[in-house]
């Protein structure tokens, strides 16, 4: 029924990124891995031997690399689109561990290296939409969450999944104010969660994942609003109760557990029917779903999709 994973190929993934990758590969020696280029070894040797190329996307026009790491969204590191650029090298992500916890028959807390050699990793082009009514199109590397939780074993009575970020606000200057209940908390139903598109991504074209887009590892739910997206992850539950995040608890209405975009849901702040794709001028319709309705209608059949936005 999906169409990914499907084996490498050069026909499947857009052309600037796969030449992108072949340039790269080329130059990759153990030096440039360490050095230079920010890849960790261990993502620089995965990325060589296994990465599948999905087709997921290729239609879609990546935003270019700078686009992706200069505007955008990290409380931790401050409010403007350009902070996290400035100041999210703060963030020490080697070593880093994520705990799975909770309704889980064997909780275990992994190592982001075990993560990248355990799972198989795939890159992923997503269109990424904001709360705030502008996009991009990011070729995330990363792997399904499902994976991971199937290694954990969820328990029957699981129903959710809670996210968090590092609470340490040496790190996260942005956790010294009170604008959020820190740490960044988020959550998806168990079987949004266990969608195929979900992922933990680990890297963006081709790089170890940016700080500023959340190192060393991060949340991407690409049906709904980035705020669902949560950046550098340590920690995750199942648990039987619905979770608040952190946006739903300081202004519920205009956050919304569910969040996933739809431009027939009116929003107190942002007009949702269109969105600026970032680079591009002029507006584009927002997709339901963020373009993925036929992948994850199903997981919302017969909901008031108003009432749980
Ligand atoms: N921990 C944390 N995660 C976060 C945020 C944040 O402020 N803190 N911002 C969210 C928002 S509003 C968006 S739009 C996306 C942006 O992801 P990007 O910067 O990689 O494009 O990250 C999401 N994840
Ligand atoms: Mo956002």
């Amino acid at each position: 029924m999906y169409r990914y994973p499907r084996p490498p190929s050069s026909e499947i993934t857009p052309r600037p990124i796969f030449e992108q990758r072949r340039s790269l590969m080329k130059g990759l020696t153990a030096a440039t891995a360490l050095g230079g280029l920010g890849l960790s070894p261990a993502l620089a040797s995965r990325e060589i031997i296994n990465i599948i190329e999905t087709d997921y996307g290729d239609a879609l026009t990546p935003t270019p690399l700078e686009a992706i790491r200069g505007y955008s969204n990290f409380y931790e590191f401050g409010t403007a689109k350009e902070d996290p650029r400035q100041h999210a090298h703060q963030l020490q992500t080697d070593p880093w561990s994520v705990s799975v916890e909770g309704l889980v028959d064997t909780p275990k807390t992994f190592a982001v290296e075990d993560l990248l050699s355990r799972f198989q990793l795939q890159e992923r082009v997503y269109r990424l939409r904001c709360v705030e009514a502008w996009s991009m199109v990011i070729p995330w590397i990363g792997f399904e969450l499902r994976e991971l939780l199937k290694a954990v074993q969820p328990s029957a009575e699981a129903r959710f999944v809670v996210f968090e970020t590092l609470h340490d606000p040496e790190q996260m200057p942005g956790q010294n104010n009170d604008l959020l209940d820190w740490p960044y908390r988020e959550g998806l139903r168990l079987d949004e969660a266990m969608h195929p598109l979900t992922i933990m991504a680990v890297g963006l074209y081709d790089q170890t994942l940016p700080k500023e887009n959340g190192a060393p590892i991060r949340l991407v739910v690409p049906w709904k609003y980035g705020f669902k997206s949560i950046k550098s992850v340590v920690r995750i539950r199942l648990q039987k109760e619905q979770p608040t995040s952190s946006w739903q608890a300081i202004r519920p209405e205009e956050y919304g557990f569910y969040a996933n975009v739809n431009p027939d849901v009116k929003h107190p702040r942002w007009h949702q029917a269109t969105e600026r794709r970032v680079g591009e001028s002029g507006r584009r319709k927002t997709l339901m779903f963020n373009g993925y309705e036929s992948e994850v209608a199903e997981l919302y059949k017969g909901m008031d999709l108003e009432k749980h936005f």
